[in-house]
């Protein structure tokens, strides 16, 4: 199992980490102190020496409640680090964002792979993608960012979730992306409940049964702080823990703030799960 991810192939037969590299100013998560350049590429090597396989970069806040950002001011805080990562990092780097046009620069500036919340359903989204040689994951979210946890109701979550994201699977492939260069995403806490997150990642073997790999974000979710009454900034022990039960249950990638710890963890659960999940 490889993922192609422009000039380079991540070996997914180990399940692997996604560094996050917020360069949001209100970035609640990293309190916005990665917001300047020099900032952004320290943070991005550690986290490179750290062990992450991927970096992250988003300059739209996706938590729950933020507001959309325009696409030229998402361009301006991503596209100089974008091209700072790809000069200096050996990894790949991801660009999380929506909009095509910053997908088409970020793509032009060397970035092997679109993090989409949306699932490229906005429009020119999936021919940015196509026209690249990029991996894109396509992430479940209920609603808008800005009015997710208004009380999500679904019949069953599981089966809501494998649906769409089997259909943008299709999508992407009529559109002529590779089946390599596909990654699906459950999208823990876009527009879900503790009960719903939970449910999900029970199930979350029936997702990785389709056979495209699957990445998990639950680093420092609202989920953990339910489930442990810990502040955004004493949850990485709840991380670890759900990190541990992604890996078991087949994710591939886990994206995470706290990249060393998470790195331990994940080769702790893939030894474990070993030829049960095929993560040897
Ligand atoms: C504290 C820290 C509280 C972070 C909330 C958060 C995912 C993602 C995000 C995910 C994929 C976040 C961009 C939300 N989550 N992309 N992005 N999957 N693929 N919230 O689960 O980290 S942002």
């Amino acid at each position: 199992m490889q993922l192609r991810c422009g000039r380079y192939r991540v070996d997914l037969v180990t399940p692997v980490v996604m560094g996050v590299l917020n360069v949001t100013p209100d970035s609640f998560a990293d309190g916005g102190r990665h917001t300047t350049r020099a900032a952004a590429l320290a943070q991005a090597e550690r986290m490179a020496e750290e062990g992450a396989a991927i970096i992250d970069v988003g300059g739209e806040s996706t938590r729950p409640g933020a507001r959309p950002v325009a696409a030229d001011e998402e361009l301006r805080r991503v596209l100089p680090v974008v091209e700072d990562l790809v000069a200096r990092l050996a990894v790949p780097v991801s660009v999380d964002t929506r909009h095509a046009a910053v997908m088409s620069a970020a793509l032009g500036a060397g970035a092997s792979m679109i993090n989409d919340i949306a699932a490229l359903r906005e429009p020119g989204a999936l021919a940015a993608v196509a026209a690249s040689d990029a991996a894109v994951c396509l992430m479940h979210m209920r609603g808008e960012p800005h009015g997710m946890q208004d009380a999500p109701v679904y019949a069953d979550v599981a089966a809501e979730v494998l649906g769409f994201l089997r259909a943008r699977v299709a999508a992407c492939r009529a559109a002529g992306i590779d089946a390599g260069r596909l990654v699906v995403d459950p999208g823990f806490g876009f527009g879900k409940t503790l009960a719903h997150n939970l449910e999900l990642l029970r199930r979350l073997p029936e997702l990785a049964a389709d056979g495209v790999p699957v990445l998990a974000g639950l680093s420092r979710k609202s989920m953990v702080g339910q489930l442990t009454g810990r502040g955004v900034g004493e949850r990485l022990p709840g991380s670890l823990a759900l990190a541990v039960l992604a890996v078991l249950g087949g994710a591939r990638i886990v994206r995470a703030h706290d990249v060393g710890p998470t790195v331990d963890a994940v080769k702790v659960a893939a030894a474990f799960a070993g030829e049960r999940n095929g993560t040897a």
